[in-house]
């Protein structure tokens, strides 16, 4: 299978990740959805990274879809089978979705947008929810510690560290370096990792 899309996309390292966790060997194709638009979509004419070509020809996008089906071919999972467990994976992933979304979105509004077309009032309202989203994790975080042990490390665990690092690479002054002391913690032990190693953002 050939995975598309840069690293610095959270979304196509968090894909990235996850297969190195199930353990199933990929091509990487590090194409961007902005430099390389053309080649891409010749790939997928909906130009969305990470895209994913199956052995069988198949073209699959969106990270959480490719995982899904990633768990189905290796017959493996990085979510939890307990149900509270579960519950608390599926909450804690999707408040890193939240932050990698409301992170591009803020990226795409700055850079993107010429300087006297950019909203405020929206990009104050996507930076509150991206500051929400980290308040909750942090929360969530010291309630139960995540994982950064190799072989524990779960699709919340990795999913959060990959979207912290993004935000820290993105937008370095939106948060103060204590205001998350134990995702900042975290994160540093997530990055020595092999498959983080291996899947660099930059
Ligand atoms: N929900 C999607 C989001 C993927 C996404 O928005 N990727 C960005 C790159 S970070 C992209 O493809 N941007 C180009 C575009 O949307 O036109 C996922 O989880 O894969």
């Amino acid at each position: 299978m050939q995975l598309i899309g840069m690293l610095d996309s959270p979304y196509v390292r968090r894909t990235a990740i996850s297969l190195r966790l199930l353990g199933l060997p990929f091509e990487h194709r590090p194409l961007s959805v902005f430099s390389d638009f053309d080649r891409f979509r010749e790939i997928n004419p909906v130009v969305k990274a990470p895209t994913l070509i199956c052995d069988d020809g198949t073209v699959l996008m969106d990270s959480s879809l490719i995982i899904d089906y990633a768990e189905g071919v290796s017959c493996r999972s990085l979510m939890p089978a307990a149900a509270s467990e579960r519950v608390r994976a599926l909450r804690l992933t999707g408040l890193a979705l939240v932050a990698c979304e409301k992170t591009v979105q803020i990226v795409y509004e700055q850079n993107l947008r010429p300087a006297g077309k950019q909203h405020q009032p929206w990009l104050d309202r996507i930076g509150s929810q991206l500051v929400a989203a980290w308040s909750a994790i942090e929360q969530e975080a010291a309630a139960t510690p995540l994982s950064a042990d190799a072989a524990l490390m779960a699709q919340a665990d990795l999913s959060v560290a990959v979207a912290w690092a993004f935000m820290q690479l993105m937008l370095p002054d939106l948060l103060a370096p204590d205001a998350c002391p134990l995702l900042a913690d975290f994160s540093l032990r997530a990055e020595r990792l092999p498959a983080f190693l291996a899947s660099p953002q930059r």
